[in-house]
Formats: structure tokens, C-alpha cells, sequence
């Protein structure tokens, strides 16, 4: 039985023989031996040496099994363990031309996507994500929260039609869904609080390093809550993610060079600021927005914020900020206008700190059937399109809530990469739909 990489760097194995397997990782001969590097399937690496004449013609990438004898040398690369290959038996030499080398540039690793996630770096990403999407699963199971599943496929837009992906759909036109929101409002009636991850699809034409055409969309929605109740869940979620992920992958997170003493400080409870105090502190600060004309005037109350005013907003913060009461006009149809500040949402964004951007979007929905149906018409949408759903609004509605996070989202905070894209391991773009 052939050992993980991980298992046989161990004192136990120490003179014992032991089997791993792996792919060539980096090759190099010398007169007498040959040093092959070998990672396995999860990231382990363990130096091997050969008689250079056994490992004749073995190339970057060759899948292998190793048999021989574990040794503990302090010089040894990878932790101090090697192992001295008695017999090396080759499943697949791989091609000479393997694209992977190591320095390339960002386009050719993303064309490249395929064999990319080898790297190391992909590696430890991967693992972090995992880390995310399980503690993200777990506080919702252990929190009293039901998982479950919404289509993909749907009928009507939730965040604007700009964003729509059209599909033909037999003889009718369908989309793909950007968010499973109005779906989970139907489950809330039979099933309380209920969650999902769920792929969302926007078709965004904007090139950011926060943006993405399809995106891991992790959802809550409570019958019987106020905004304060959904706010609550949001910072315990995102802090416990947060506080497990860095325990976790503390050596991932060494990897990418991502230095966590910002990140330990992540607990609740998050500062809730206002919008119109978000506008005030904006425009103390001169900062402008640029009209449709490219003209370029001070930013006021009835501005949408943006990646740049957010950037200004927590440039300096230390903890993820709540920005609540925006204008309804700048919200979808479904959010609850504050009944004590009229043209104000009960909603609210979440930033994370540092510019890192929106990670959340949640709040109270408009339960009264008159005032969404209008709602729905002011943005342009017919409202036989989501019959369905103004059916909950006429058979014993509720107070309810609740918040859509974006896990690539969270995972560029935590990972502090550069690009959206590299938190997903097959990014879709408005430029890339392959590999
Ligand atoms: P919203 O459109 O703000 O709200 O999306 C919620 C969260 O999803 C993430 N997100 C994205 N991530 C990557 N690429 C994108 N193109 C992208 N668009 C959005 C962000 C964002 O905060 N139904 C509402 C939420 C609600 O009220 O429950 C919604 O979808 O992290």
C-alpha cells in the first residue's frame, strides 16, 4: 500500500521502507544521482533520490511510484525528510512540453487552468476554500439552519435584467438565476430558516478583480426576523469562518504570504454605519463621482455606492463595516422600505475592511403585495413573471429576511489575492469560458 507524502515525513518511517506516489515535481541530475521532487494529490512533497541512470528520460509531471527507504537529513528541502528510491515504477511520462514552468505570466496559468491547479499556489487556495465552504456549512447546521436546494434555472430576474443570462429553454426563454433568494422566501413558509450555496450567474460586462460571470452564492433567508437578526447572523458567520479558516490553513495562508493579524481581529459585533453617514464622511473627504457625460461632480445622497467610495469607506477600518438605509431607489424591488424613514431600504451591505469590497448584501424583503407589485412594475419587470412569488405575499406573508455572501468574495479577503479569479478553480469571466 503506498503512504500520502504527509504520513511518510515521519519519525516512524524513519529506515523503513514505504511506497508514495505522485508526480514529478522538479528534476535535477547530477553525475551519479538524480534529485526528483515528487508531490502527491494533497500537496505533500518529498525529495527522492535515484541513481541518475534509473531515472533516465523521467520528465516534469510524469506520474510515478516510489519505493524506498525514508531518511532524516536537516538539509533536505521540504521539511527535512528524503527518500532513497530503491525502485521507481513510471505510470505516464509526461510530454517534454509541459507549459507549466515557474515564472509565467497571469493569462497563460488561466489558459492554462487545467494543469495550473498543480501549483502549489492553486493548491493551497483550494484547501482554503474547502476550509471555507465547510465552516460556512457547519455554522449553519449547527445554528438550527435546514440546507436546501434552489433551481438554476429560472424565469425571472431578482438583480436586474443587465445581468441576465437568456437561455433557450425547450420553446420558452428562460435564465440562469442570480440568486436563489426568492426561492429560498418560498421555503421559509414550511421550512423556518433555510440556506444554500448555490452557483449565481451574472453576466457582468464589467472587467474587475471582483467580479465573476458565475460565482459560489451562499444564502440565508428567516421567516419572523428583523434586520438586526439577520446583521447578527452575518458577523457570527463570517467571523467563524474567519477565526476557523486561519487555524486551519495556517500553513496554506503562510504560503500565499498572507499575514492573519488583521484577520484574528474579525469578531463581532461589526460597526453599523448608515448610509447617509457613509455619504457624509464621503464627501468630508472631496470624494466625487463621474457622471454618464465623464463630467465629475461631488458624490451626494441618492448615489449608489461604488468599488471606489467603498474603498474610501474602509480604507482605514479594521473589522468589516455594515452600511445600512440605503435609498430604495438604488435597491431591487424586493427590499422592505423603512416604515419609519420613508425612501429608505432595511437593508444593508457588508465591507469587508481594507477595500476588499462588498462580501454581503442582505435585509428585510417587502412582505405587503400592494407595494412589491408596484415596486416590480417601477423597475420595468412584468409581474406575471413572478406570479409565484407575489403568491407569498397574499397567502399569509411574514416579516422576513435575509442575506446572499459571495464566497470568491470572502475568499479574496481572506487570501488577500489580487484577482477574484484566482479564488475559483475555473473562473468564468466575461472573457473566459474555458478551460
Ligand atoms: P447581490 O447582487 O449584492 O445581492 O449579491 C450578493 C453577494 O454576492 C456576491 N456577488 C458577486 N461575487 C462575484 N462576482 C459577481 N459578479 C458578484 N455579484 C454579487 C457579493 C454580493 O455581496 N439576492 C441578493 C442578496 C439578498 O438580499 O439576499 C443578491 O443577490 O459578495
Amino acid at each position: 500500500m503506498s503512504l500520502r507524502i504527509a504520513q511518510a515525513k515521519s519519525p516512524d518511517f524513519v529506515g523503513k521502507e514505504v511506497k508514495i506516489r505522485g508526480w514529478v515535481y522538479r528534476l535535477r541530475k547530477q553525475k551519479e544521482n538524480a534529485f526528483v521532487l515528487v508531490r502527491d494529490d494533497r500537496g505533500g512533497v518529498i525529495q527522492c533520490i535515484f541513481p541518475a541512470t534509473s531515472v533516465a528520460g523521467l520528465t516534469i509531471e510524469s506520474s510515478i511510484e516510489v519505493t524506498g527507504v525514508i531518511s532524516q537529513d536537516a538539509r533536505a528541502p521540504e521539511g527535512g525528510y528524503e527518500l532513497k528510491g530503491r525502485e521507481v515504477r513510471t505510470y505516464n511520462i509526461a510530454g517534454a512540453d509541459y507549459p507549466i514552468g515557474e515564472y509565467q505570466s497571469d493569462e497563460l496559468l488561466l489558459d492554462k487552468r487545467h494543469l495550473s491547479l498543480r501549483t502549489r499556489r492553486m493548491v493551497a487556495i483550494a484547501k482554503i476554500r474547502a476550509s471555507v465552504l465547510d465552516l460556512g456549512r457547519r455554522w449553519f447546521v449547527d445554528n438550527g439552519w435546514m440546507e436546501v436546494t434552489a433551481p438554476i434555472i429560472v424565469k425571472g430576474a431578482v438583480e436586474g435584467g443587465s445581468t441576465l443570462f437568456k437561455l433557450k429553454y425547450f420553446d420558452q426563454e428562460a435564465y440562469l438565476s442570480q440568486s436563489a433568494q426568492l426561492y429560498l422566501e418560498a421555503m421559509i413558509f414550511s421550512l423556518g430558516p433555510v440556506w444554500s450555496i448555490t452557483p449565481s450567474f451574472r453576466a457582468e460586462k464589467s472587467r474587475t478583480v471582483r467580479h465573476l460571470a458565475e460565482f459560489s452564492h451562499l444564502e440565508a433567508e428567516a421567516p419572523w426576523v428583523t434586520l438586526e437578526d439577520i446583521l447578527g447572523v452575518q458577523e457570527k458567520l463570517v467571523s467563524h469562518v474567519i477565526q476557523n479558516t486561519i487555524k486551519q490553513n495556517a500553513e496554506e495562508l503562510a504560503y500565499l504570504k498572507r499575514d492573519v493579524t488583521d484577520l484574528k481581529k474579525i469578531e463581532p459585533p461589526f460597526e453599523r454605519l448608515s448610509y447617509n453617514k457613509a455619504i457624509e464622511i464621503l464627501k468630508s473627504k472631496g470624494f466625487t463621482v463621474t457622471e454618464q457625460d465623464g463630467s465629475k461632480r461631488e458624490i451626494r445622497v441618492g448615489d449608489d455606492l461604488n468599488i471606489d467610495s467603498e474603498r474610501e469607506l474602509t480604507k482605514d477600518a479594521g473589522k468589516p463595516i455594515f452600511v445600512i438605509g440605503y435609498p430604495i431607489a438604488v435597491k431591487p424591488f424586493y427590499v422592505k422600505e423603512d416604515p419609519e424613514h420613508k425612501g429608505t431600504g432595511l437593508a444593508a451591505d457588508l465591507l469587508a475592511p481594507k477595500g476588499f469590497g462588498e462580501i454581503t448584501s442582505g435585509g428585510m424583503r417587502e412582505d405587503d403585495i400592494v407595494s412589491i407589485t408596484e415596486r416590480i412594475k417601477k423597475e420595468g419587470l412584468d409581474p406575471a413573471a413572478y406570479d409565484w412569488y407575489l403568491d407569498l405575499r397574499k397567502y399569509g406573508s411574514v416579516p422576513h429576511g435575509g442575506f446572499g455572501l459571495g464566497i470568491e468574495r470572502l475568499m479574496r479577503w481572506i487570501t488577500n489575492v489580487d484577482d477574484i479569479k484566482d479564488t475559483v478553480l475555473f473562473p468564468r469571466t466575461m472573457s473566459r469560458v474555458a478551460p
